[in-house]
Protein backbone atom coordinates (compact mmCIF):
# COMPACT_ATOMS: atom_id res chain seq x y z
CA UNK A 1 0.00 0.00 0.00
CA UNK A 2 1.00 3.39 -0.26
CA UNK A 3 2.66 5.39 2.12
CA UNK A 4 1.27 8.83 3.72
CA UNK A 5 3.88 10.84 3.33
CA UNK A 6 3.86 9.68 -0.61
CA UNK A 7 1.75 12.10 -1.97
CA UNK A 8 3.93 14.72 -0.71
CA UNK A 9 6.56 14.39 -3.40
CA UNK A 10 4.75 17.18 -5.48
CA UNK A 11 5.87 19.79 -2.93
CA UNK A 12 9.24 18.15 -2.67
CA UNK A 13 12.87 20.51 -2.06
CA UNK A 14 14.16 21.42 -5.36
CA UNK A 15 17.66 19.92 -6.30
CA UNK A 16 20.64 20.91 -3.72
CA UNK A 17 23.32 22.50 -4.64
CA UNK A 18 26.18 20.07 -2.80
CA UNK A 19 27.12 16.78 -4.73
CA UNK A 20 24.59 14.87 -3.37
CA UNK A 21 22.23 14.68 -0.30
CA UNK A 22 19.62 11.65 1.25
CA UNK A 23 16.29 12.67 1.89
CA UNK A 24 15.10 9.54 4.01
CA UNK A 25 11.94 11.04 4.57
CA UNK A 26 11.28 10.98 0.41
CA UNK A 27 13.07 7.61 -0.52
CA UNK A 28 15.31 9.22 -2.33
CA UNK A 29 18.68 10.45 -2.90
CA UNK A 30 19.66 12.77 -5.64
CA UNK A 31 22.28 15.05 -6.83
CA UNK A 32 22.77 18.01 -8.94
CA UNK A 33 20.39 18.19 -11.72
CA UNK A 34 22.37 17.13 -15.22
CA UNK A 35 21.29 15.79 -18.32
CA UNK A 36 21.13 12.35 -19.39
CA UNK A 37 24.38 10.53 -19.06
CA UNK A 38 25.80 8.43 -21.67
CA UNK A 39 29.34 8.17 -20.77
CA UNK A 40 29.39 5.97 -18.14
CA UNK A 41 28.15 3.12 -20.20
CA UNK A 42 31.23 2.07 -21.36
CA UNK A 43 32.80 1.52 -17.96
CA UNK A 44 29.37 0.88 -15.64
CA UNK A 45 27.44 -1.30 -17.54
CA UNK A 46 23.87 -2.65 -16.84
CA UNK A 47 25.76 -6.66 -15.92
CA UNK A 48 27.69 -4.63 -13.48
CA UNK A 49 24.75 -2.82 -11.89
CA UNK A 50 22.18 -6.17 -11.56
CA UNK A 51 25.19 -8.05 -9.94
CA UNK A 52 25.37 -5.35 -7.47
CA UNK A 53 21.67 -5.35 -6.98
CA UNK A 54 21.77 -8.88 -6.24
CA UNK A 55 24.33 -9.08 -4.26
CA UNK A 56 22.63 -6.29 -2.09
CA UNK A 57 20.20 -9.04 -1.79
CA UNK A 58 17.31 -8.06 -4.56
CA UNK A 59 16.17 -11.55 -5.76
CA UNK A 60 15.31 -10.68 -9.20
CA UNK A 61 16.48 -7.10 -11.28
CA UNK A 62 15.93 -6.23 -14.53
CA UNK A 63 15.70 -2.71 -16.71
CA UNK A 64 13.41 -0.93 -18.78
CA UNK A 65 13.57 2.44 -20.92
CA UNK A 66 12.02 5.35 -20.42
CA UNK A 67 11.13 6.34 -24.09
CA UNK A 68 11.07 10.45 -24.31
CA UNK A 69 7.43 10.00 -24.83
CA UNK A 70 5.05 7.31 -24.12
CA UNK A 71 4.46 4.69 -26.57
CA UNK A 72 2.71 1.42 -27.23
CA UNK A 73 2.54 -0.33 -23.94
CA UNK A 74 3.18 2.43 -21.67
CA UNK A 75 0.10 4.00 -23.62
CA UNK A 76 -2.21 1.50 -23.43
CA UNK A 77 -1.27 1.23 -19.75
CA UNK A 78 -2.11 5.12 -18.99
CA UNK A 79 -5.09 4.27 -20.73
CA UNK A 80 -6.25 1.56 -18.51
CA UNK A 81 -4.90 3.19 -15.45
CA UNK A 82 -7.48 5.84 -16.54
CA UNK A 83 -10.75 3.76 -17.14
CA UNK A 84 -9.99 2.30 -14.03
CA UNK A 85 -9.85 6.07 -12.08
CA UNK A 86 -13.22 6.88 -14.84
CA UNK A 87 -14.89 3.48 -13.17
CA UNK A 88 -13.90 4.74 -9.59
CA UNK A 89 -12.23 2.00 -9.17
CA UNK A 90 -9.51 3.47 -6.68
CA UNK A 91 -12.23 3.78 -3.60
CA UNK A 92 -11.12 6.67 -1.43
CA UNK A 93 -7.77 6.55 -2.62
CA UNK A 94 -7.18 10.10 -4.08
CA UNK A 95 -3.65 9.18 -4.05
CA UNK A 96 -4.34 7.20 -7.19
CA UNK A 97 -5.21 9.75 -9.22
CA UNK A 98 -2.03 11.98 -9.21
CA UNK A 99 -1.03 12.80 -12.62
CA UNK A 100 2.61 11.61 -12.28
CA UNK A 101 1.21 8.59 -12.13
CA UNK A 102 0.56 8.58 -15.72
CA UNK A 103 3.78 9.81 -16.93
CA UNK A 104 6.94 8.59 -15.08
CA UNK A 105 8.82 11.45 -16.35
CA UNK A 106 6.70 14.07 -14.28
CA UNK A 107 8.35 12.17 -11.28
CA UNK A 108 11.79 12.35 -12.26
CA UNK A 109 12.14 14.68 -15.69
CA UNK A 110 16.13 13.79 -16.24
CA UNK A 111 15.40 9.85 -16.05
CA UNK A 112 15.94 7.84 -19.03
CA UNK A 113 15.76 3.97 -17.25
CA UNK A 114 14.64 2.34 -14.65
CA UNK A 115 16.10 -0.54 -12.39
CA UNK A 116 13.42 -2.72 -11.09
CA UNK A 117 13.70 -5.38 -8.40
CA UNK A 118 11.37 -7.87 -6.81
CA UNK A 119 12.12 -9.12 -3.53
CA UNK A 120 10.55 -12.61 -2.48
CA UNK A 121 8.78 -12.73 0.47
CA UNK A 122 6.74 -16.20 1.13
CA UNK A 123 7.66 -18.10 4.13
CA UNK A 124 6.33 -21.73 4.69
CA UNK A 125 3.80 -21.12 7.52
CA UNK A 126 -0.03 -21.97 6.82
CA UNK A 127 -3.12 -19.70 7.79
CA UNK A 128 -5.01 -21.02 10.46
CA UNK A 129 -8.26 -22.72 9.67
CA UNK A 130 -9.50 -22.21 13.49
CA UNK A 131 -12.74 -20.09 13.41
CA UNK A 132 -11.05 -17.98 16.76
CA UNK A 133 -8.05 -16.63 14.60
CA UNK A 134 -7.98 -13.84 11.65
CA UNK A 135 -5.92 -14.37 8.66
CA UNK A 136 -3.26 -11.97 8.14
CA UNK A 137 -2.04 -11.35 4.61
CA UNK A 138 1.40 -13.09 4.10
CA UNK A 139 2.65 -9.28 2.62
CA UNK A 140 2.22 -7.83 6.69
CA UNK A 141 3.61 -10.53 8.66
CA UNK A 142 7.09 -9.69 9.21
CA UNK A 143 8.84 -6.43 8.70
CA UNK A 144 8.08 -3.64 6.94
CA UNK A 145 8.57 -4.32 3.29
CA UNK A 146 9.33 -0.85 2.73
CA UNK A 147 12.01 -0.31 5.16
CA UNK A 148 13.37 -4.11 4.04
CA UNK A 149 13.05 -3.41 0.39
CA UNK A 150 14.20 0.62 0.55
CA UNK A 151 17.26 -0.24 2.67
CA UNK A 152 18.41 -2.29 -0.28
CA UNK A 153 17.40 0.52 -2.78
CA UNK A 154 18.82 3.11 -1.12
CA UNK A 155 22.22 1.03 -0.91
CA UNK A 156 22.21 0.43 -4.63
CA UNK A 157 21.10 4.23 -5.62
CA UNK A 158 24.11 5.32 -3.26
CA UNK A 159 26.35 2.59 -4.73
CA UNK A 160 25.24 4.25 -8.26
CA UNK A 161 25.99 7.94 -7.34
CA UNK A 162 29.33 6.76 -6.01
CA UNK A 163 30.43 5.61 -10.05
CA UNK A 164 29.91 9.14 -11.22
CA UNK A 165 29.31 12.32 -9.73
CA UNK A 166 26.82 13.15 -12.63
CA UNK A 167 24.80 9.91 -12.13
CA UNK A 168 20.95 11.10 -10.43
CA UNK A 169 18.71 8.41 -8.94
CA UNK A 170 16.07 8.27 -6.99
CA UNK A 171 14.46 4.74 -5.42
CA UNK A 172 10.60 3.99 -4.46
CA UNK A 173 8.83 0.84 -3.54
CA UNK A 174 5.64 1.89 -3.28
CA UNK A 175 6.73 5.23 -1.87
CA UNK A 176 5.66 7.25 -4.43
CA UNK A 177 3.46 8.15 -7.72
CA UNK A 178 5.04 5.16 -9.72
CA UNK A 179 3.21 2.17 -11.20
CA UNK A 180 5.47 -0.54 -9.70
CA UNK A 181 3.73 -3.42 -11.73
CA UNK A 182 3.63 -2.09 -15.25
CA UNK A 183 7.42 -0.96 -14.92
CA UNK A 184 8.86 -4.18 -13.03
CA UNK A 185 6.99 -6.22 -16.42
CA UNK A 186 8.10 -3.59 -18.98
CA UNK A 187 11.86 -4.62 -17.28
CA UNK A 188 11.38 -8.40 -17.28
CA UNK A 189 10.72 -8.80 -13.64
CA UNK A 190 7.35 -11.31 -14.65
CA UNK A 191 3.42 -10.13 -15.80
CA UNK A 192 0.38 -8.46 -14.33
CA UNK A 193 -1.48 -11.39 -13.91
CA UNK A 194 -5.59 -11.94 -13.73
CA UNK A 195 -5.32 -11.41 -10.07
CA UNK A 196 -3.75 -8.23 -10.50
CA UNK A 197 -0.61 -8.87 -9.20
CA UNK A 198 2.75 -9.62 -10.54
CA UNK A 199 3.88 -13.42 -11.28
CA UNK A 200 7.42 -14.09 -11.34
CA UNK A 201 8.55 -17.11 -12.90
CA UNK A 202 10.80 -18.03 -9.32
CA UNK A 203 8.97 -17.21 -7.03
CA UNK A 204 4.86 -16.72 -7.84
CA UNK A 205 3.58 -13.24 -6.88
CA UNK A 206 5.01 -13.50 -3.10
CA UNK A 207 7.40 -11.03 -4.10
CA UNK A 208 7.65 -7.04 -3.52
CA UNK A 209 8.33 -4.59 -6.12
CA UNK A 210 10.43 -1.44 -6.08
CA UNK A 211 12.44 0.61 -8.55
CA UNK A 212 15.06 3.18 -9.17
CA UNK A 213 15.14 5.85 -11.50
CA UNK A 214 18.17 7.21 -13.14
CA UNK A 215 19.46 9.26 -15.65
CA UNK A 216 21.72 6.63 -16.77
CA UNK A 217 21.04 5.35 -20.67
CA UNK A 218 20.69 1.26 -19.63
CA UNK A 219 20.17 -1.74 -22.24
CA UNK A 220 16.59 -2.47 -21.47
CA UNK A 221 15.38 -5.78 -20.97
CA UNK A 222 12.70 -7.31 -23.09
CA UNK A 223 8.91 -7.17 -21.16
CA UNK A 224 7.40 -10.30 -19.61
CA UNK A 225 5.02 -12.25 -22.05
CA UNK A 226 1.98 -13.24 -20.18
CA UNK A 227 1.35 -16.70 -18.56
CA UNK A 228 -2.37 -16.97 -17.31
CA UNK A 229 -3.37 -18.61 -20.36
CA UNK A 230 -6.94 -19.83 -20.24
CA UNK A 231 -6.64 -19.97 -16.06
CA UNK A 232 -9.62 -18.25 -14.39
CA UNK A 233 -9.13 -19.59 -10.70
CA UNK A 234 -8.33 -16.09 -8.66
CA UNK A 235 -11.92 -14.47 -10.39
CA UNK A 236 -13.73 -17.59 -9.81
CA UNK A 237 -12.50 -17.63 -5.68
CA UNK A 238 -12.35 -14.17 -5.33
CA UNK A 239 -15.27 -14.29 -2.86
CA UNK A 240 -16.63 -10.67 -3.49
CA UNK A 241 -16.00 -10.50 -6.73
CA UNK A 242 -13.38 -7.93 -7.14
CA UNK A 243 -11.84 -8.99 -10.18
CA UNK A 244 -14.05 -7.19 -12.37
CA UNK A 245 -12.27 -8.33 -15.76
CA UNK A 246 -8.46 -10.13 -16.00
CA UNK A 247 -6.43 -7.84 -13.68
CA UNK A 248 -8.79 -5.01 -13.25
CA UNK A 249 -9.81 -4.87 -9.58
CA UNK A 250 -12.34 -2.72 -8.18
CA UNK A 251 -10.72 -1.68 -4.74
CA UNK A 252 -14.21 -1.23 -3.68
CA UNK A 253 -15.71 -4.88 -3.44
CA UNK A 254 -11.58 -5.86 -2.46
CA UNK A 255 -11.41 -7.71 1.25
CA UNK A 256 -7.75 -5.95 1.43
CA UNK A 257 -8.57 -2.48 0.48
CA UNK A 258 -11.46 -2.63 2.90
CA UNK A 259 -9.26 -4.18 5.74
CA UNK A 260 -6.57 -1.63 5.20
CA UNK A 261 -7.58 1.65 3.78
CA UNK A 262 -11.40 2.06 4.70
CA UNK A 263 -11.48 4.18 7.50
CA UNK A 264 -15.31 4.36 8.03
CA UNK A 265 -16.38 3.22 11.58
CA UNK A 266 -18.44 -0.23 9.88
CA UNK A 267 -17.44 -2.43 7.05
CA UNK A 268 -19.83 -2.43 3.80
CA UNK A 269 -21.81 -5.82 4.42
CA UNK A 270 -21.24 -7.40 0.88
CA UNK A 271 -17.65 -7.42 2.50
CA UNK A 272 -18.23 -7.63 6.28
CA UNK A 273 -20.38 -11.20 5.23
CA UNK A 274 -17.82 -12.46 2.90
CA UNK A 275 -14.24 -11.69 5.30
CA UNK A 276 -13.91 -15.60 5.62
CA UNK A 277 -11.19 -14.55 9.11
CA UNK A 278 -9.04 -12.01 6.80
CA UNK A 279 -9.05 -9.05 9.38
CA UNK A 280 -5.52 -7.07 7.44
CA UNK A 281 -5.45 -7.87 3.79
CA UNK A 282 -6.15 -11.00 1.55
CA UNK A 283 -4.70 -13.29 0.11
CA UNK A 284 -7.10 -15.70 -1.84
CA UNK A 285 -6.32 -14.48 -5.24
CA UNK A 286 -2.84 -15.36 -4.37
CA UNK A 287 -3.36 -18.74 -2.75
CA UNK A 288 -5.32 -20.24 -5.44
CA UNK A 289 -2.67 -19.54 -8.15
CA UNK A 290 -1.41 -22.70 -9.85
CA UNK A 291 1.93 -20.55 -10.17
CA UNK A 292 2.42 -19.68 -6.37
CA UNK A 293 0.89 -23.04 -5.75
CA UNK A 294 3.87 -25.07 -7.79
CA UNK A 295 6.65 -21.99 -7.36
CA UNK A 296 6.65 -20.18 -4.12
CA UNK A 297 10.39 -20.55 -2.94
CA UNK A 298 10.68 -19.59 0.84
CA UNK A 299 12.54 -16.98 1.01
CA UNK A 300 16.37 -15.96 2.81
CA UNK A 301 15.04 -12.53 4.28
CA UNK A 302 15.13 -13.33 8.16
CA UNK A 303 13.26 -9.70 8.69
CA UNK A 304 10.03 -11.58 6.42
CA UNK A 305 9.12 -14.14 9.24
CA UNK A 306 6.10 -13.83 10.66
CA UNK A 307 6.28 -11.60 14.14
CA UNK A 308 4.91 -13.54 17.29
CA UNK A 309 0.85 -13.23 17.06
CA UNK A 310 0.89 -12.70 13.63
CA UNK A 311 0.31 -15.27 11.74
CA UNK A 312 -2.57 -17.00 13.90
CA UNK A 313 -4.07 -14.22 15.95
CA UNK A 314 -6.98 -14.46 18.48
CA UNK A 315 -9.70 -12.31 16.98
CA UNK A 316 -11.08 -11.74 20.73
CA UNK A 317 -7.61 -9.91 21.36
CA UNK A 318 -8.19 -8.09 18.08
CA UNK A 319 -10.94 -6.72 19.13
CA UNK A 320 -10.66 -5.62 21.72
CA UNK A 321 -7.26 -3.95 20.74
CA UNK A 322 -6.19 -0.78 22.82
CA UNK A 323 -3.31 1.85 21.47
CA UNK A 324 -0.71 0.55 23.99
CA UNK A 325 -1.53 -2.87 22.39
CA UNK A 326 -1.38 -1.77 18.88
CA UNK A 327 1.99 0.09 19.21
CA UNK A 328 3.59 -2.85 20.76
CA UNK A 329 1.90 -5.45 18.87
CA UNK A 330 3.27 -4.04 15.15
CA UNK A 331 6.74 -2.56 15.77
CA UNK A 332 8.41 -1.41 12.34
CA UNK A 333 5.17 -3.16 10.36
CA UNK A 334 3.80 -2.32 7.37
CA UNK A 335 0.49 -3.45 9.14
CA UNK A 336 0.55 0.03 11.58
CA UNK A 337 -1.46 1.38 8.42
CA UNK A 338 -4.39 -0.30 10.29
CA UNK A 339 -5.18 1.81 12.99
CA UNK A 340 -6.32 0.43 16.65
CA UNK A 341 -10.00 1.54 15.75
CA UNK A 342 -9.82 -0.11 12.10
CA UNK A 343 -8.51 -3.71 13.90
CA UNK A 344 -11.25 -3.95 16.54
CA UNK A 345 -13.84 -3.22 13.31
CA UNK A 346 -12.56 -5.82 11.15
CA UNK A 347 -11.88 -8.45 14.02
CA UNK A 348 -15.48 -7.91 15.15
CA UNK A 349 -16.50 -8.61 11.57
CA UNK A 350 -14.76 -11.77 11.20
CA UNK A 351 -15.63 -13.39 14.67
CA UNK A 352 -19.43 -12.41 13.62
CA UNK A 353 -19.23 -14.14 10.11
CA UNK A 354 -17.15 -16.72 11.17
CA UNK A 355 -14.58 -18.43 8.50
CA UNK A 356 -17.95 -19.67 6.09
CA UNK A 357 -16.99 -20.29 2.74
CA UNK A 358 -13.55 -20.85 3.34
CA UNK A 359 -12.00 -21.98 0.25
CA UNK A 360 -10.34 -25.69 -0.32
CA UNK A 361 -6.98 -25.52 -1.42
CA UNK A 362 -6.70 -29.15 -1.63
CA UNK A 363 -9.72 -29.16 -4.03
CA UNK A 364 -8.69 -26.02 -6.08
CA UNK A 365 -5.45 -27.98 -6.65
CA UNK A 366 -7.40 -30.80 -8.26
CA UNK A 367 -9.37 -28.92 -11.16
CA UNK A 368 -8.27 -29.41 -14.68
CA UNK A 369 -7.51 -25.42 -15.02
CA UNK A 370 -3.76 -24.49 -15.62
CA UNK A 371 -1.68 -21.79 -16.87
CA UNK A 372 0.13 -21.35 -19.74
CA UNK A 373 3.93 -22.53 -19.20
CA UNK A 374 5.01 -21.24 -22.78
C1 LIG B 1 -3.63 0.70 -5.30
C2 LIG B 1 -2.97 -0.56 -4.81
C3 LIG B 1 -3.76 -1.53 -4.22
C4 LIG B 1 -5.27 -1.47 -4.23
C5 LIG B 1 -5.78 -1.86 -5.65
C6 LIG B 1 -5.19 -3.19 -6.16
C7 LIG B 1 -4.90 -3.24 -7.63
N1 LIG B 1 -4.61 -4.45 -8.09
O1 LIG B 1 -4.88 -2.26 -8.34
C8 LIG B 1 -5.66 -2.46 -3.10
C9 LIG B 1 -5.78 -1.72 -1.79
C10 LIG B 1 -6.93 -3.25 -3.32
C11 LIG B 1 -4.40 -3.33 -3.07
C12 LIG B 1 -4.38 -4.62 -2.60
C13 LIG B 1 -3.25 -5.44 -2.62
N2 LIG B 1 -1.99 -5.04 -2.86
CO1 LIG B 1 -1.51 -3.28 -3.55
N3 LIG B 1 -0.93 -1.74 -4.43
C14 LIG B 1 -1.56 -0.74 -4.95
C15 LIG B 1 -0.59 0.21 -5.64
C16 LIG B 1 -0.34 1.41 -4.72
C17 LIG B 1 -1.03 0.70 -7.04
C18 LIG B 1 -1.59 -0.40 -7.95
C19 LIG B 1 -2.28 0.21 -9.15
O2 LIG B 1 -1.69 1.01 -9.85
N4 LIG B 1 -3.54 -0.09 -9.38
C20 LIG B 1 -4.29 0.55 -10.45
C21 LIG B 1 -4.47 -0.32 -11.64
C22 LIG B 1 -5.18 0.41 -12.76
O3 LIG B 1 -3.22 -0.64 -12.15
P1 LIG B 1 -2.72 -2.14 -12.34
O4 LIG B 1 -3.12 -2.98 -11.21
O5 LIG B 1 -1.26 -2.01 -12.62
O6 LIG B 1 -3.53 -2.82 -13.55
C23 LIG B 1 -3.70 -2.25 -14.75
C24 LIG B 1 -2.49 -2.30 -15.57
O7 LIG B 1 -2.00 -3.64 -15.62
C25 LIG B 1 -3.08 -1.88 -16.84
N5 LIG B 1 -2.17 -2.13 -17.93
C26 LIG B 1 -0.86 -2.00 -17.85
N6 LIG B 1 -0.31 -2.25 -19.01
C27 LIG B 1 -1.25 -2.54 -19.83
C28 LIG B 1 -1.15 -2.88 -21.15
C29 LIG B 1 -2.31 -3.15 -21.83
C30 LIG B 1 -2.20 -3.53 -23.22
C31 LIG B 1 -3.56 -3.04 -21.17
C32 LIG B 1 -4.82 -3.30 -21.87
C33 LIG B 1 -3.62 -2.73 -19.81
C34 LIG B 1 -2.44 -2.47 -19.17
O8 LIG B 1 -4.36 -2.54 -16.89
C35 LIG B 1 -4.69 -3.01 -15.60
C36 LIG B 1 -6.14 -2.87 -15.24
O9 LIG B 1 -6.65 -1.56 -15.24
C37 LIG B 1 0.69 -0.69 -5.77
C38 LIG B 1 2.03 0.01 -5.58
C39 LIG B 1 2.42 0.88 -6.74
N7 LIG B 1 2.91 2.07 -6.45
O10 LIG B 1 2.28 0.51 -7.89
C40 LIG B 1 0.50 -1.76 -4.66
C41 LIG B 1 0.87 -3.19 -5.00
C42 LIG B 1 0.25 -3.52 -6.33
N8 LIG B 1 0.19 -3.94 -3.96
C43 LIG B 1 0.80 -5.01 -3.59
C44 LIG B 1 0.26 -5.99 -2.73
C45 LIG B 1 1.24 -6.98 -2.11
C46 LIG B 1 -1.12 -6.04 -2.50
C47 LIG B 1 -1.90 -7.19 -1.86
C48 LIG B 1 -1.41 -8.57 -2.30
C49 LIG B 1 -1.82 -7.06 -0.31
C50 LIG B 1 -2.69 -8.08 0.40
N9 LIG B 1 -2.25 -9.32 0.54
O11 LIG B 1 -3.75 -7.76 0.85
C51 LIG B 1 -3.33 -6.90 -2.35
C52 LIG B 1 -3.64 -7.62 -3.66
C53 LIG B 1 -5.01 -7.30 -4.21
C54 LIG B 1 -5.08 -7.60 -5.71
N10 LIG B 1 -5.73 -8.66 -6.09
O12 LIG B 1 -4.52 -6.84 -6.50
C55 LIG B 1 2.15 -5.16 -4.29
C56 LIG B 1 2.02 -6.26 -5.36
C57 LIG B 1 3.30 -7.04 -5.60
C58 LIG B 1 3.16 -7.91 -6.82
N11 LIG B 1 3.76 -9.07 -6.79
O13 LIG B 1 2.52 -7.54 -7.77
C59 LIG B 1 2.36 -3.70 -4.88
C60 LIG B 1 3.04 -3.65 -6.24
C61 LIG B 1 3.20 -2.95 -3.83
C62 LIG B 1 4.70 -3.28 -3.96
N12 LIG B 1 5.51 -2.31 -4.34
O14 LIG B 1 5.13 -4.39 -3.75
N13 LIG B 1 -3.33 -2.67 -3.62
S1 LIG C 1 -7.41 -9.65 -2.43
FE1 LIG C 1 -9.19 -10.94 -1.85
S2 LIG C 1 -10.98 -9.61 -2.15
FE2 LIG C 1 -9.23 -8.61 -3.19
S3 LIG C 1 -9.34 -9.35 -5.32
FE3 LIG C 1 -8.02 -10.81 -4.24
S4 LIG C 1 -9.43 -12.43 -3.51
FE4 LIG C 1 -10.68 -10.68 -4.07
S1 LIG D 1 -2.55 -18.15 -13.30
FE1 LIG D 1 -4.76 -18.35 -12.86
S2 LIG D 1 -5.02 -17.92 -10.67
FE2 LIG D 1 -2.95 -17.21 -11.28
S3 LIG D 1 -3.29 -15.04 -11.72
FE3 LIG D 1 -3.44 -16.13 -13.66
S4 LIG D 1 -5.64 -16.54 -13.88
FE4 LIG D 1 -5.30 -15.98 -11.74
Amino acid sequence: MERGFVTSLGTMAPFVSCNYRVFPEESRVMMRAKPAHRSMMTTLTAAAIKAQAIALGCHRVGIATIPPQPEGAERAGQQALQRWLDQGHQADMAWMANPKRQDIRLVMPTARSLICVALNYYTPHPHSDDPRHGKISRYGWGRDYHRVLGKKLKALALWLEAQDAAITTRYYVDTGPVQDKFWAQQAGLGWVAKNGNVITRDYGSWVFLGEILTNLDLPPDAPHTAHCGTCTRCLEACPTAAITAPGVVDANRCIAYHTIENRAETLPDAIATNLQGWVAGCDICQDVCPWNQRFAQPTDVADFHPYPGNQAPELEDLATLTETGWDQRFPASALRRIKPAQWRRNAQAALNTGTSGNIRLDQQAQDPCTPEAG
